[in-house]
């Protein structure tokens, strides 16, 4: 982990009054899923059927800097992790990783698409290149060990056990000390990807800082409880991560109503409307946000759902709501909460391959929005954790004067 990452917590959840609550949130003759996570790793499904006596560690399928167009296309052409013994025996730093489930959603289909096109939308290659961020001149592929560690088990129609395991695959991740960037997936997921995350780092010491038009804090939708309109909900609910520790930033349309709104405050939750964006600028609301962050939980789950985004930058979405952020906004958001504040975990969900265009704008912002949370993490490593920090070398300097300091 990095130098300026604090220890884990203890783990403090108690684990033997986890969901017994929930009971009285299931009226009679309501269809809901019951908010079953379970318990540990034991099953977890990241594993190698086909390998069994390899020395474990980053499996490198490609040859050096093989173009994004040619060989295999792991993210960036990054080498393959398949089990929790390869992370730890790579000192992996990050692992990337997809949860292709698209089944909780109720707009637009076709999120299980996401991660497979992320990783392919890639022309450029990664690995072997040199990868340094013209804006921070920081070779984040360099400087830490990543890895693609595959997907997610999805068991199709099945959402509990689907969302269980995925709470397990991703508990791999943070157990082996890596830090998971998620490819979604419907929203529905950082339900129990960020409950992995808390199982880790203890309930409550989590927080959120979640990019969305929605504020995802419904109680059910149509009747079920795990929906890509639930997540914040249940995480509040089960404790893994209370209202307070959530800032919500870019929400506008017409959901959620003044009740729930009212909900959402009596919870605590921090939000940032799109009224407030258009009201004073983003730049200005994104620094209160990262105020609120750091004031905040001590762990830092960064959760963006791409529709946060105007649709004129990614109309490949499950449910898009017209004006939004721009690309610019999401990708210095992501940047600068790495850098600044830190994280431990990281979601791109709601990609919708299908509804995108032929120039792919929708996969292309959420593969670039990995590598800016990568360049973050390795910011922070480097100590680049000044608010807005850009290298000197790529801002204006009046001819004939030193560049400006930063
Ligand atoms: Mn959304």
């Amino acid at each position: 982990m990095a130098e300026n990452t604090p220890e884990p917590h203890e783990h403090e959840h108690d684990h033997e009054h986890d969901h017994g609550h929930h009971h009285e949130l299931w009226p009679e003759g309501f269809w809901v899923q019951p908010p079953r996570l379970g318990k540990g790793l034991e099953g977890h499904g990241a594993v190698d059927d086909f390998n069994k006596d390899r020395k474990p560690g980053p499996i490198y399928v490609n040859r050096r800097a093989e173009g994004g167009f040619s060989g295999i296309q792991t993210f960036a052409k990054l080498p393959v992790c398949l089990t929790p013994e390869d992370l730890v025996a790579g000192e992996m730093d990050v692992a990337i990783c997809g949860v292709p489930w698209d089944s909780t959603a109720g707009g637009r289909s076709g999120t299980n698409h996401g991660p497979l096109a992320i990783r392919m939308c890639d022309y450029v290659g990664g690995y072997g290149f040199p990868h340094s961020h013209l804006d921070v001149r920081v070779d984040a592929l360099a400087d830490l060990n990543v890895c693609d560690y595959g997907d997610s088990p999805i068991k199709v129609g099945n959402t509990p056990a689907t969302f269980e395991g995925i709470r397990k695959f991703v508990g791999t991740i943070v157990e082996s000390d890596a830090i998971p960037i998620i490819m979604g997936g419907d929203h529905a997921i950082t339900w129990p990807c960020a409950t992995a995350v808390a199982d880790h780092y203890g309930y409550g010491k989590v927080g959120i800082v979640h990019f969305d038009a929605h504020a995802d804090t419904g109680d059910d939708m149509h009747g079920s409880l795990a929906s890509h309109g639930t997540p914040m909900r249940k995480l509040i609910e089960s404790g893994a991560v209370p209202g307070k520790n959530f800032v919500q930033v870019g929400l506008r349309g017409y959901w959620p109503d003044q009740e729930l709104l009212n909900w959402m405050d009596t919870q605590q939750m921090r939000t940032h409307f799109m009224a407030e964006i258009i009201h004073d600028g983003f730049d200005k609301v994104l620094d209160r946000a990262i105020d609120e962050a750091l004031d905040g939980a001590d762990r830092l789950y960064l959760s963006l759902d791409i529709d946060v985004t105007d649709p004129g930058y990614a109309p490949g979405t499950g449910t898009p709501v017209a004006g939004g952020l721009t690309s610019i906004d999401v990708l210095t958001a992501v940047r600068r909460l790495a850098a600044e504040v830190g994280i431990v975990a990281m979601d791109v969900v709601e990609v919708s391959p299908p509804y995108d265009n032929q120039g792919q704008i929708t996969v292309l912002l959420a593969n670039r929005a990995i590598r800016e949370a990568l360049t973050g993490i390795a910011m922070r490593r480097r100590g680049l954790i000044t608010p807005r920090y850009a290298d000197p070398r790529s801002l204006w300097t009046e001819p004939g004067t030193e560049p400006p300091a930063n």
